[in-house]
């Protein structure tokens, strides 16, 4: 009888708020701006057009065509300008050089959502940035000792690996380099750590950077992309000089490619990143300011899928392969 009315109040209550949560929600216009095109925004766009769908809000995606603030930057100035939007998820292509313009959306009335990538030092409780939101995304230090570990094991704990990565000034990337160099020095001493070297999400570049490196390394054993075109270029040069196999690859990012190259033995490891749940999160913290929550936390890691050739046929760590509906 007590359970029946607790059940019936619950339904009272629910019956109560919801048309002004609903019209808070459907009210808010919410600007999504991805760092380029490439599978981890295309996921990330499908959580966020999942979630605008389940909760009824209006999404607007800008997607720079190459990485870096001179195009980022246009693009969330549009954003600002037209004068509609009431949040903007974004993941700043910039640590440092993208703080402005943000500032400038946030002054404009516009709240911030930072995901992927992160401003200032990434904490927006105590940091020296405090204006967004929060930041959704992974934990980039944490996974680039993951990849450390993992490729050190694939060779057996000694022996010479390469970083290729895209910027020392992208706070994603940047943690995984550091992550990386951080696990080898501490649990690794007979690992030599070569690079990075900076591609500027070129994956031409990696390719060549990479083919460069192994000429003067006849006896590299393995190499570290840092995220899917450090990846896919530091790959295709390994297999290019007739090294598939023999030397090992750890990819950052699990992308169909990173995966056939695992297939064919020629990549070790996959290190998924969950950018559906980024951007779902991401619309759902909007949805949820909007209608008045206020103990949203100021940081979330969505964690990660070790993806390996034990694992690769399993469809519980096959799920979060990146795939993009007809690509
Ligand atoms: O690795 C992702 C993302 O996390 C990073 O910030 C930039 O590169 C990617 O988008 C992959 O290309």
């Amino acid at each position: 009888m007590l359970r029946k009315f607790a059940l019936y109040t619950i339904a009272a209550v629910a019956l109560a708020i919801s048309p002004s949560v609903a019209s808070a929600q459907s009210k808010i216009k919410i600007g999504f701006l991805p760092g380029v095109v490439d599978p981890f925004y295309q996921v990330m766009q499908l959580g966020v057009e999942k979630a605008a769908k389940d909760l009824g809000v209006e999404v607007i995606t800008q997607i720079p065509p190459t990485w870096g603030v001179a195009a980022q930057t246009p693009l969330l100035d549009a954003m600002v300008a037209r004068g509609d939007l009431n949040y903007i998820i974004v993941a700043a292509v910039d640590s440092n050089q993208m703080i402005g313009p943000l500032q400038a959306a946030h002054n404009a009335g516009i709240k911030i959502v930072g995901v992927d990538t992160f401003i200032g030092n990434g904490d927006y409780a105590n940091g020296p940035v405090t204006f967004p939101m929060t930041y959704i995304g992974s934990d980039n230090k944490t996974g680039g000792g993951i990849a450390a570990q993992a490729l050190a094991k694939s060779i057996g704990g000694k022996g010479a690996v390469y970083i290729n990565s895209v910027s020392p000034n992208i706070a994603s990337v940047e943690q995984r380099v550091q992550g990386f160099k951080e696990k080898m020095a501490k649990d690794y001493p007979d690992v030599k750590v070569i690079g990075p070297d900076y591609n500027d999400d070129d994956m031409n570049k990696a390719s060549q950077q990479t083919a460069a490196v192994i000429e003067r390394n006849p006896n590299l054993a393995g190499v570290f992309g840092s995220n899917v075109f450090s990846a896919q270029g530091a790959g295709n040069a390994v297999v290019n000089a007739g090294l598939g196999g023999k030397v090992q690859v750890v990819a950052y990012d699990a992308t169909k490619d990173a995966i056939e190259l695992m297939g064919k033995g020629e990549v070790s490891m996959a290190l998924a990143q969950k950018p559906f749940d980024m951007g779902y999160m991401a619309v759902m913290f909007a949805a949820a300011d909007a209608a008045g929550v206020t103990s949203l936390p100021r940081r979330v890691e969505t964690g990660f899928a070790i993806i390996d050739k034990q694992n690769v046929k399993d469809p519980a760590a096959a799920r979060f392969i990146y795939q993009v509906p007809g690509k």
